[in-house]
């Protein structure tokens, strides 16, 4: 079942969002939505809160060389917790909760980062490239932040005016 996106400026992505305890059925009904939907809004990460559920759960399918999005690379990361950063580096970010934005944001270079997978078991994944960048936007998401939120002041003025103009125009379309 596919669910309704959250976008901004709606307070609920603000939310900080809570570990979540039973890897049940339940569990993995709600991460085959969020799969379902991330896929069909043409996304390549998604978080809880996105669709309106305050759980740290995320989810990231990033394409292969060919640009395919194959499931069998599919990670679904509860509960995490980075435990290792290093280096800086720059990327230009999107957002299914921010539509029609895209700007450069610095995040660390590599993560490792600890979480559960469906199943309650523990694992380990160490990021580089866009899975680290992915990782880390995503993660921001728990905590209730947006890529939008580490632009410079100028930078944020300058969103704000273009996004209110990006949403004049699907309105009127
Ligand atoms: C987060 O973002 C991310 O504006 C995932 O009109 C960002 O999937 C991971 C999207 C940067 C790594 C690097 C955005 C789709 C998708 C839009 C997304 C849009 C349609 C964003
Ligand atoms: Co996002």
């Amino acid at each position: 079942m596919q669910l309704p996106i959250v976008t901004y400026p709606d307070k609920r992505l603000k939310q900080p969002s809570r570990p979540v305890e039973l890897f049940d059925e339940a569990l993995h009904a709600f991460l085959d939505d969020m799969y379902e939907t991330m896929i069909a809004s043409n996304g390549i990460g998604l978080a809880a809160i996105q669709v309106a559920n305050p759980v740290q759960v995320l989810i990231i399918n990033i394409p292969d060389e060919q640009g395919e999005q194959d499931k069998a690379q599919l990670l679904e990361i509860i509960n995490p917790q980075i435990i290792l950063s290093d280096g800086k580096t720059f990327y230009q970010e999107g957002c299914l909760s921010v539509p029609g934005f895209y700007e450069d944001v610095e995040r660390f270079k590599t993560v490792t980062v600890s979480y559960r997978d469906r199943h309650g078991n523990e694992q380990v994944l160490e990021a580089d490239g866009l899975l680290s960048v992915a990782v880390q936007h995503e993660m921001d998401h728990l905590a209730g932040k947006l890529f939008i939120e580490k632009l410079t002041y100028t930078r944020r003025k300058k969103f704000e005016k273009e996004y209110k103009r990006i949403q004049k125009e699907k309105k009127g379309s």
